[in-house]
């Protein structure tokens, strides 16, 4: 505590006297500096900055999105300019019950192990190269009833595909470092409003521990008209097993237009590895007893 004697006095009264006058010339330093210790309000200087540099995203990336060279960065089941969109996972199977798929995809049967059929003839494309006999190299495809051992046994020689049927065909790919698209294809007379999946049946062919890189599918619905994204979502990695096993992945979707573009991307860059086998690519109504088919005229 300050005690203050009789002499001391004077010398205060000046030093507080001194202090007022100081704040009243409008000298308002030490009121501003206490009020601003976090932000500095924004200056109207009337000059707006250029949008690159601005920090960050604007607006904000939603759903736990992360903000990575001023783009939105979304979490698995999100997507859109700032994640603003939620995927839907794969129907259950009550949801399929008694549903005929509007699309299916087997590939076929043969007795040779190299089937000689095109993407054309299941009414799709894709951006790698076929092939008809060994081997199935990097960037390249072939529809095969058996796996043949193209690698020194890095592959599951003589697995079969997963429809079942005598003979039946697989699309075999081995992906590379481009992203490639593994299936792009079409349907109509969707019924706008209605939940549909889109999906297809996945193996990992490398044995463990002979692949360095997983295959990595994103799935994605886009319109016919304009290429706008409807839906997307990733398989995450297919994993390999000490044999040849097949899952199902993709995605649900509202159809918001009566057709629209299904795609299957590969997702995981590198050639070491990201081997894998496609069958039974499907779209199914996702709702017991719906047809989901809706003719129209476009
Ligand atoms: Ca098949």
């Amino acid at each position: 505590m300050l005690i203050m004697s009789s002499y001391t006095w004077p010398f205060w009264l000046v030093f507080v006297c001194w202090c007022c006058m100081s704040l009243t010339k409008g000298d308002v330093y030490f009121g501003e500096d206490e009020g601003n210790s976090g932000e500095k309000p924004p200056v109207d200087s009337g000059e707006k900055p250029p949008v690159n540099h601005r920090a960050g995203c604007v607006p904000q990336c939603k759903n736990y999105g992360k903000c990575i060279n001023n783009k939105c960065s979304c979490p698995t089941g999100f997507y859109g300019p700032v994640c603003e969109h939620k995927s839907g996972g794969l129907c259950t199977d009550e949801d399929l019950r008694d549903t005929d798929p509007i699309l299916l995809i087997t590939f076929g049967k043969g007795s040779n192990q190299y089937s000689t059929k095109k993407p054309t003839n299941f009414h799709f494309s894709t951006t790698y190269e076929q092939v008809f006999e060994p081997t199935t190299a990097d960037g390249r495809f072939s529809l095969i009833n058996s796996i043949h051992d193209d690698f020194g046994g890095s592959w599951h020689t003589g697995a079969t595909d997963h429809t079942g049927d005598k003979g039946g065909y697989m699309f075999l790919v081995n992906a590379n470092f481009k992203a490639g698209e593994f299936y792009r294809g079409t349907v109509k007379n969707l019924c706008v409003g209605q939940l549909y999946e889109f999906s297809v049946y996945l193996a990992n062919i490398c044995k463990p521990g002979k692949c360095e890189i997983k295959p990595n599918v994103k799935f994605q619905v886009r319109t016919t008209v304009g290429n706008h994204l409807l839906a997307e979502l990733n398989s995450g990695n297919v994993l390999e097993h000490n044999t040849l096993t097949w899952k199902k992945y993709g995605l649900s979707f509202t159809a918001k237009t009566n057709s629209v573009v299904l795609l299957m991307i590969s997702n995981a860059a590198g050639g070491m590895g990201n081997d894998l086998a496609l069958d039974d690519i499907a779209l199914r109504v996702c709702g017991a007893g719906k047809s989901g088919f809706c003719p129209s005229d476009d």
